[in-house]
């Protein structure tokens, strides 16, 4: 099943100019900003212009032109940035799970400082 987009979600206001953002790479298919609440010197946003709510329609329903946009936007990102060298992280947060608060799809961009281990081990029952 197709998953419903709000047009009303934050970064959709942001694509349609109703509200600014930090703006630090464009193209015909993407749009690259600050995230508001950083949590590392390098932390960007990296959007598809075209509304997808997450990886999962993204992955389906996009151009070629877009995806191959998306992903190269993220190097030219790092390199911009000056985090090409030292390293950075990538990822997509989707749906309930994987704690998704905005619903159009967004690549985090994180780096500037050693970002420890990937994801936190599940506690385990004595
Ligand atoms: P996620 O959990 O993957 O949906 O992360 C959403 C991110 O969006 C979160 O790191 C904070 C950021 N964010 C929320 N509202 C705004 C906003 O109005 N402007 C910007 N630049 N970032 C925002």
């Amino acid at each position: 099943m197709a998953e419903v987009y709000d047009t009303e979600n934050i970064f959709a206001k942001i694509l349609r100019g109703e509200l600014p953002c930090d703006k630090v790479y464009e193209d015909e298919h993407v749009l690259a900003f600050k995230d508001l609440y950083p949590k590392a010197p390098v932390h960007v946003l990296i959007l598809p212009k075209r509304p997808y709510v997450s990886v999962t329609d993204f992955s389906q329903s996009a151009s070629d032109a877009e995806i191959a946009a998306w992903i190269r936007a993220a190097g030219n990102v790092a390199r911009e940035l000056g985090v090409a060298e030292g390293g950075y992280r990538v990822l997509c947060n989707v749906g309930r799970d994987g704690h998704q608060e905005v619903a159009h799809l967004h690549m985090h961009l994180v780096g500037g400082r050693d970002l420890g281990g990937m994801i936190r081990r599940e506690e385990r029952q004595p």
